[in-house]
């Protein structure tokens, strides 16, 4: 698959190219307090041990690409995802995101650290049986399991009288009565080798729980999410880089969802250190589950990173991007959703993303090289003041405030008109 970036014809497109620049550039030699390769292993405590908790990677401070600058989503725009948004709140519809990415930001990151793996079924029954936690899905008494997975007596089951049948639009996801994470295929299935695979059928509350009983974890932010999913490369859609590669990560190969030809050699999940790690030594930021992250409505929680049934290619189902994303609520969870926790004391919400509108990328001063360093002394403040002394006088940096009203309102942050 190619990854595009739309042509530059007009003031919106010149900072979608600073952007790309920009983050071309973030890795390079000489960009103070730019992110590169600093991270480092965290020893766990005693009390971590005792728990059995994930060791954790801490990354340091930095600025990335935060979202999607890649054009090939929907129509050939990477504003899809608010455009999307725009619609359905215009259809009363839902619309299918193959990656609900949104319009990329440039994004400023403070340490803090993240769980090399997804929590296991091992870790989880840990926190099960020391808190006696009962999970929504046993509280529901059922949970959504793919079909493919799915022995044939759940499947007739599901599908008969008594049945709760299956999702109308996802036909091979059916809810069964009695999965939960011990029993992730229903009754008569087990964790039978699999204590190192990722723990299932469990929501965000119940991945809240986990993190409060583990002390000093939580679940990381979108942000902390995506920045750590990157790795340390700059606005690439895959943790490796550029390349669709479906034997890097667990995600469905073959035609779906009747044939998995097992090319990543897992049908369902896969060992939480199963694939190489990603450029910050984390294990499995795409694909296997989908992970649980922190977000600012209530109703609604980020669930990143796709899972076994999706593809690098995005050709069924949600395509394996670091960047891919879907809004659901909280009390959800099924068959393919798990989380890892992260920790910090800088809770890396979206209140620092900068975005830049009407900028002349071809005037003096205006290298990528100057402005990323512009922006890593001064922040907002900074880069306004810079672009005024330059004479960009069509040049406005957007401040969080700003890019939320537009979002809120619907518009997309690249094609403001009132500029
Ligand atoms: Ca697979
Ligand atoms: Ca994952």
């Amino acid at each position: 698959m190619e990854a595009s970036i739309s042509p530059i014809s007009t003031r919106s497109s010149f900072f979608a190219l600073l952007l790309c620049c920009l983050f071309a550039a973030a890795t390079g030699a000489g960009a103070k307090d730019s992110r590169g390769p600093e991270f480092v292993e965290v020893e766990l405590t005693e009390e971590e041990a005792a728990k059995g908790l994930s060791p954790q990677v801490r990354q340091s401070s930095g600025w990335f690409t935060f979202g999607s600058t890649i054009a090939d989503e929907v129509d050939g725009e990477a504003e899809a995802y608010t455009a999307l948004e725009r619609e359905e709140q215009k259809t009363g519809q839902k619309l299918h995101r193959r990656d609900g990415n949104r319009a990329a930001t440039w994004a400023r990151i403070k340490p803090f650290a993240i769980d090399k793996y997804a929590v296991s079924n091992t870790q989880f029954q840990k926190f099960v049986r020391a808190t006696g936690h009962r999970t929504e899905a046993e509280t529901f008494q059922w949970s959504f399991v793919l079909e493919h997975l799915a022995t044939e007596d759940v499947v007739k089951e599901v599908d008969g009288r008594e049945g709760f049948g299956r999702v109308k639009d996802a036909r091979h996801w059916m809810a069964v009565k009695g999965a939960y994470w011990r029993r992730p295929e229903g009754p008569g299935s087990s964790l039978r080798g699999r204590g190192n695979h990722p723990v299932l059928h469990v929501s965000y509350n119940d991945s809240k729980a986990y993190c409060a009983w583990a002390e000093g974890r939580r679940l990381p932010t979108e942000k902390e999410w995506e920045y750590a999913a990157r790795g340390g490369l700059e606005d690439e859609p895959f943790p490796w880089g550029a390349a669709a590669r479906a034997d890097k990560c667990n995600g469905w190969t073959g035609e779906f969802p009747s044939e998995n030809n097992l090319l990543d050699g897992y049908a369902g999940t896969a060992p939480v250190n199963a694939f190489e790690p990603n450029g910050y030594g984390l294990y499995n930021m795409v694909g296997n589950v989908w992970e649980w992250t922190e977000g600012r409505s209530d109703k609604e929680k980020p669930i990143r990173g796709g899972s076994y049934i999706d593809t690098v290619d995005g050709s069924a189902n949600h395509a394996l991007r670091v960047s891919s994303r879907q809004m659901v609520s909280p009390d959800s969870g099924g068959g393919n959703s798990g989380f890892r926790c992260a920790s910090g004391d800088a809770l890396n919400t979206d209140q620092r993303e900068i975005a830049i509108e009407g900028i002349d990328t071809s005037a003096d001063g205006m290298s990528q090289e100057k402005l990323q360093q512009v922006i890593a002394e001064g922040g907002v403040e900074g880069l306004t003041a810079y672009l005024a002394t330059q004479g960009q006088s069509n040049a406005k940096v957007l401040t969080p405030d700003e890019i939320r009203k537009r979002q809120a309102n619907g518009e997309s942050i690249l094609t403001g008109e009132e500029l």
